[in-house]
């Protein structure tokens, strides 16, 4: 059985994991499953054939046998049932890894995009410099708590699972903007997460993507 996943043909990242394909690609080196990736360049995402996928004309997107899947929490979440290795077995650990998946995606990553989105496209605005304190104040308040709740455990609750995996990949989208240095303890958990031999399979891959793009171009 041939899973199928959409990607960027040029990812406004540069290879640098930030597109969410980044996640379904670190999944399924986590589970063992091989997977092919269709390039897609952005006019490709808004035609019919992909709209059929992705009614909203985005990536990722997941295929496999007679059924596509998209929005990364859904994509990971039938990866983590479908086969071992992200999911606990005991159902109350299961459900708790869930619920971290949920709290990345509906919690934490809403201010961070607020955030980055502002950074990337609204910094020419002149009521710019008095927004980015209100929003970079939004993202603090999920660190602290984020970084509370954390401590000194190496991962959410008890073993990595689907919930570490998406948390991770929402806050790296901070990376670049220092506001993580005040969390040692999570710079700390992305290095963990980011040493996981899955990560770099990942990455190398999605790097690729982009290494051959440019070296054709
Ligand atoms: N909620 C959806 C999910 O989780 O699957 C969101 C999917 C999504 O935002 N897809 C983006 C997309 O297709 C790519 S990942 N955008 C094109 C469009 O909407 O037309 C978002 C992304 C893009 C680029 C960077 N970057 O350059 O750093 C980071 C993240």
């Amino acid at each position: 059985m041939t899973i199928t996943i959409t990607a960027f043909e040029n990812s406004p990242d540069k290879g640098r994991g930030l597109a969410r394909d980044m996640r379904v690609r670190w999944a399924l080196e986590e589970v063992g499953q091989p997977y092919e990736v269709r390039l897609l360049s952005f006019a490709q995402m808004k035609e019919p054939a992909h709209l059929a996928l992705h009614p909203f004309g985005q990536i990722p997107t997941y295929e496999e046998r007679e059924f596509a899947l998209f929005e990364t929490g859904a994509i990971i979440l039938h990866i983590g049932e479908r086969y071992p290795g992200l999911l606990p077995v005991d159902s109350a650990a299961r459900a708790r890894a869930i619920t971290w998946m949920f709290a990345a995606l509906n919690t934490i990553e809403l201010p961070i995009v607020e955030l980055t989105m502002a950074m990337l496209l609204e910094n020419k605005e002149n009521w710019y410099e008095q927004r980015l304190p209100m929003l970079q104040g939004r993202v603090r308040d999920r660190l602290g708590q984020l970084s509370r709740r954390l401590g000194d455990a190496e991962w959410l609750d008890g073993s990595f699972s689907a919930g570490d995996l998406m948390m991770v990949e929402v806050i790296v989208r901070l990376e670049s903007s220092g506001l993580l240095s005040d969390y040692p303890n999570i710079v700390d958990y992305i290095a963990r997460a980011k040493a996981r031999p899955a990560f770099q399979r990942a990455f190398a891959a999605q790097l690729a993507v982009f290494t051959a793009q440019s070296a054709t171009s």
